[in-house]
């Protein structure tokens, strides 16, 4: 199965689907070990593993690159966090057919202005007009190569502080414009009001949700209101900065990394994510020719 038909069927399926986030090819890698059907390729955490913060520092083709070692490594689909589309329609048609032709099984584009803020930044965010938003979903829509490449419509009204009227017409614009589904967003510590969009939006289309602040909701709570789609955006991101942080500093105060050994992966660890095991059987074939 295509790529971008695997993401199709997973935001179409009746049981929850989840994403995991990965920033390069070692976190989708491990993600996809542990056995999740697809990924995240979040914006926040591949600007933040190249020292970038989320407002479109880094160009569209720095992120491509990143993305291209994600497919490489991997056999489930990813779906990319294009931001605003990194322009106007016309940038988002360049996107989206760079990213058909390198194997991403979808993008998330969402409705704020370029250059976009994470939207846990300050109080207030600036949306997109909606009639222009709509031009990209559709510009998005008939670039497309694969005919089940997915375009999610991320509707930032509640970030911004608009009233759920507000979200429920701009997605069913993005809907009506030819959207695959509706990433709801908020950054309530509660999850009330995407309960409350999902309630009122009765599964018009697929809806996607990034618990990321109001992760005390039980997830059998979105499932009640029929989610489609979880993603975990961050998490890969935040524990491995846990994980480094903690270890270089015991490496730092003992001047030894004699107590942390068993803490770490081991080096065969690395060998076999970085396929080096595979590599020694191919040289037994085309070395000895
Ligand atoms: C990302 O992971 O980059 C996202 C999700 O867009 S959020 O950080 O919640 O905006
Ligand atoms: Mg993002």
């Amino acid at each position: 199965m295509k790529k971008s038909s695997a993401l199709k069927a997973l935001l179409n399926k009746k049981e929850m689907a989840f994403l995991m986030e990965a920033h390069n090819a070692m976190s989708a890698k491990i993600a996809e070990q542990s056995g999740f059907e697809g990924l995240w390729a979040s914006g926040l955490s591949i600007s933040a593993s190249m020292g970038l913060s989320d407002r479109n520092e880094a160009s569209w083709t720095q992120v491509m690159d990143v993305v291209d070692f994600m497919v490489d490594n991997t056999a489930i689909p990813i779906l990319l966090d294009g931001d605003t589309g990194f322009g106007n329609f016309n940038n988002v048609r360049r996107l989206v057919k760079k990213l058909s032709q390198r194997g991403v099984a979808g993008v998330c584009l969402e409705d704020k202005l370029f250059p976009k803020v994470n939207s846990f930044i300050g109080a207030g965010q600036d949306l997109a007009d909606i009639n222009e938003f709509c031009g990209k979903i559709q510009a998005a829509k008939d670039s497309q190569l694969e005919e089940d490449f997915c375009v999610v419509a991320r509707v930032e009204a509640l970030i911004s502080g608009c009233p759920m009227d507000e979200a429920l017409k701009r997605a069913d614009a993005y809907h009506r414009a030819g959207a695959d589904a509706i990433l709801i967003h908020s950054k309530k510590s509660d999850g009330e009001e995407i309960l409350s969009f999902c309630r009122q939006w009765n599964n018009a289309c697929p809806v996607v949700i990034v618990p990321t602040k109001y992760y005390n909701t039980e997830t059998d709570a979105f499932r009640d209101v029929g989610v489609s789609t979880v993603i975990w955006a961050n998490h890969s991101l935040r524990a491995s900065i846990a994980a480094m942080r903690d270890i270089t500093q015991k490496i730092r105060l003992n001047n030894s990394v004699a107590h942390i050994e068993r803490e770490i992966a081991t080096l065969d660890d690395v060998f076999q994510l970085t396929n080096e095991y595979e590599v020694q059987q191919a040289e037994k074939k085309y070395l000895s020719i």
